[in-house]
């Protein structure tokens, strides 16, 4: 009887010591260079995929995520989504589809790297770009420039976000998963619209970001000026014959955003790349453009659900990513 409930106290407390270290978590130095970026002083070559969270039920995640894993895939990328967040002004819902943190842990659980695009302008064939309808009342406003009522809210989103995720202890730097964010998201298209107020917006947003003191960096994609040291990145199907580079030999060369297929508007066929085609640009832009992390976009592009699509969008998301709608190979 007393040698085993010895025996049984040791069990317990073996297992409540392995509970213990695996929840212990190791906070891991992000940098970079000009060759790759540099995780706990080893160089990487990271594939990514994209998988945005609200486009599929929480029930799906980890399937999604360890379906991404086993096809070889060290980054999960995904967008934050700040009209689902933040419906009313200060009032924020991250329930259901909405639950940004779950899907980090399961992110981190199956063993992988985050990437998490704040933008908080994130497009993405969203309803309204991300922006929460509401910012259309606020007085004087213009979004995305040098604007003191758009900067305000931008940065508040911002903000609640990465105070988000590190209060949950997310960031690499903390021991998290997530090893780079995004501000912005492909403001050089719209810059020249802007005027004299788009250059001191992208220099306002990158100070803004980096002050945030992640510990990991940040990038900006198609932004070829993006402000040190904010790593600016290529989107496209061409990345290995478009990307002027990074804008310092002290940055690497990132892909974020790769088309395998393209979204899908109302009226229109869908969009088939070859696997051939696509592995032909990826090596392509690991041997010209020094390339070392590629972004698969969409790794799953499933569902827009209720009104979320922009305007022609089909319900189906990137049908014809690696996952299909229903995750299915
Ligand atoms: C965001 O703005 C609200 C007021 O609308 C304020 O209560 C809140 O503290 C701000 N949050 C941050 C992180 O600045
Ligand atoms: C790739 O790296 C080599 C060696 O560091 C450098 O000479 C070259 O300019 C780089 N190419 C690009 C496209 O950045
Ligand atoms: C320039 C361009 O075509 N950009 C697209 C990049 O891909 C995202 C997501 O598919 C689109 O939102 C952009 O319009």
């Amino acid at each position: 009887m007393k040698i085993q409930l010895m025996w049984r106290n040791t069990a317990t407390l073996i297992v409540v010591m392995m509970m213990v270290m695996v929840m212990m978590t190791v906070a891991v130095n992000v940098t970079y260079d000009g060759r790759s970026l540099i995780i706990d002083g080893q160089r990487k070559m990271l594939f990514s995929g994209s998988i945005h969270y609200p486009r599929s039920t929480p029930d799906m995640w980890p399937s999604l995520i360890s379906k991404a894993k086993e096809g070889g895939i060290d980054v999960i990328e995904t967008y934050v989504f700040w009209n689902l967040h933040e419906p009313q002004p200060g009032q924020y819902d991250f329930s259901g589809r909405r639950d940004i943190v779950a899907f980090i842990k399961q992110i981190q659980a199956q063993g992988l790297y985050a990437c998490l695009r704040i933008g908080p302008y994130i497009e993405a064939e969203w309803t309204y770009g991300g922006f929460p309808f509401w910012l259309h009342d606020v007085p004087g406003i213009v979004y995305r420039s040098d604007n003191e009522p758009f900067k305000f809210y931008m940065q508040n989103f911002t903000t609640k976000i990465v105070n988000l995720m590190k209060s949950e202890g997310l960031y690499a730097s903390q021991g998290g998963p997530i090893i780079l964010s995004q501000i912005e998201n492909e403001y050089q298209n719209k810059e020249k619209s802007f005027g004299e107020k788009g250059p001191p917006y992208v220099r306002w947003a990158a100070k803004m970001a980096v002050e945030l003191d992640t510990g990991v960096p940040w990038i900006m994609c198609k932004q070829d000026d993006a402000p040190d040291p904010v790593i600016n990145t290529c989107n496209g199907r061409t990345c290995g014959e478009t990307f002027k580079g990074p804008n310092s030999p002290n940055k690497p060369s990132i892909w974020t955003e790769n088309w395998t297929s393209f979204y899908q508007v109302y009226g229109e066929n869908a969009v088939k790349r070859s696997a051939e085609e696509m592995a032909y640009q990826v090596a392509l832009f690991i041997a010209r453009k020094n390339g070392t992390y590629i972004n698969y976009y969409m790794y799953h592009g499933g569902t827009n659900f209720g009104r979320s699509a922009a305007e022609f969008m089909i319900t189906s998301y990137y049908d014809l990513a690696p996952l299909d709608e229903y995750g299915k190979l």
